[in-house]
């Protein structure tokens, strides 16, 4: 099939070129598009160049079945009528449409017949902090449905972009040389720091972030879940990590945990902590699955449950979560 990716030369819009390469995603023509700074530039899919062209408001998506989008919530409302209208695909990995009714919100692993004839033909990729966890979660709530979680993440900056992801890099070099480290991507300086604040703050005390993980998380479980979130950014190059705390309906043993992460899809549980395994970024960032270690009854509480989880924010957290939501459609014969 004819497919596209808009925002081609970010982060995340080189996964999809990488993503949809490995997993041999079934593509006839591949059409790259971005802003008119990163038209012109060429990259390399299955062997061939391909030259990304400026987005417009034309007729190129005419025949196109799947356009990944990764552009900014601002391109994605602007652009979300042009890229639809001959009735392309939109999977769209911006919050632009995430709270919106007639767009599901979709992680494969828990609700992929959402995404299932979408009526404005557009299909929302969660926050990257939502996925990994509800992906965790889901194998919990087969258990018992689960009241509430507290999370703690550890966001690397993979999730502010490829700019942010190159500050991060400069600010070592720089505080090496003695230099003052170049401050523009987060709100401090990140390298040898830790920031309690992702995305803007909200009216009562909680970041933007944070209510993503309330409202997504919600969302997509088709639940009443009490999600109480702060969001911190690490200096990690590409893995978030979590930290959560659950409370269960009915008791749930870390034996029985332990079970239904092992067989839930998309999950690989790392827990031997007497041999110092455990999740971590700097083992698993380019990598797919949601790791969860540490897991343990939560002393204080006993419907509670504590575990860890990481996975790569720009694969499972952004492009590779697209792409899976485009092989289930594809797969039951959905999109042609
Ligand atoms: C971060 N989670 O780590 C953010 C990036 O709503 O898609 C993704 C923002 C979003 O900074």
């Amino acid at each position: 099939m004819k497919v596209a990716i808009v925002g081609a030369s970010g982060a995340v819009g080189q996964e999809f070129l990488r993503v949809l390469e490995q997993r041999e995603f079934p593509i006839r023509e591949l059409l790259l598009f971005g802003s008119e700074r990163s038209a012109g530039r060429t990259y390399k899919f299955r062997g061939k160049e391909i030259v990304v062209k400026q987005l417009a408001h034309n007729d190129d998506f005419k025949g196109v079945s799947i356009a990944f989008v990764s552009a900014g919530a601002g391109t994605s409302k602007e652009f979300a009528g042009t890229i639809t209208k001959h009735g392309t695909l939109m999977i769209d990995n911006s919050s632009a449409f995430r709270m919106d009714d007639e767009v599901p919100l979709v992680v494969p692993e828990v609700n992929p017949r959402d995404g299932v004839n979408p009526p404005r033909r557009i299909i929302a990729n969660p926050n990257c902090t939502t996925i990994q966890m509800v992906v965790a979660l889901q194998a919990i709530e087969k258990l018992s449905h689960i009241r509430r979680v507290r999370v703690a993440t550890y966001q690397s900056a993979s999730g502010a972009g490829a700019a942010a992801m190159d500050e991060l890099a400069e600010q070592h070099v720089q505080l090496v040389r003695g230099e003052a480290p170049t401050v523009s991507k987060f709100p401090f300086q990140l390298a040898y720091n830790v920031i309690p604040q992702v995305d803007v703050f909200t009216g009562n005390g909680y970041t933007k972030e944070e209510m993503k993980m309330y409202n997504e998380t919600r969302k997509i479980m088709h639940s009443d879940i009490e999600v109480s979130a702060t969001c911190i950014r690490v200096p990690v190059m590409r893995a978030h990590s979590e930290a959560v705390w659950l409370e269960t309906e009915r008791p749930v043993s870390v034996e029985e945990a332990r079970k239904a992460f092992c067989r839930a899809e998309g999950i690989v549980l790392m827990d031997e902590p007497d041999q110092k395994k455990y999740p971590m970024p700097l083992l698993l960032a380019g990598c797919d699955p949601v790791y969860v270690g540490r897991i343990r009854k939560d002393i204080t509480d006993p419907n509670g449950l504590a575990f860890w989880c990481v996975s790569d924010q720009i694969r499972k957290g952004a492009a590779l979560n697209a792409v899976q939501i485009a092989e289930y459609l594809v797969a039951n014969g959905h999109v042609k």
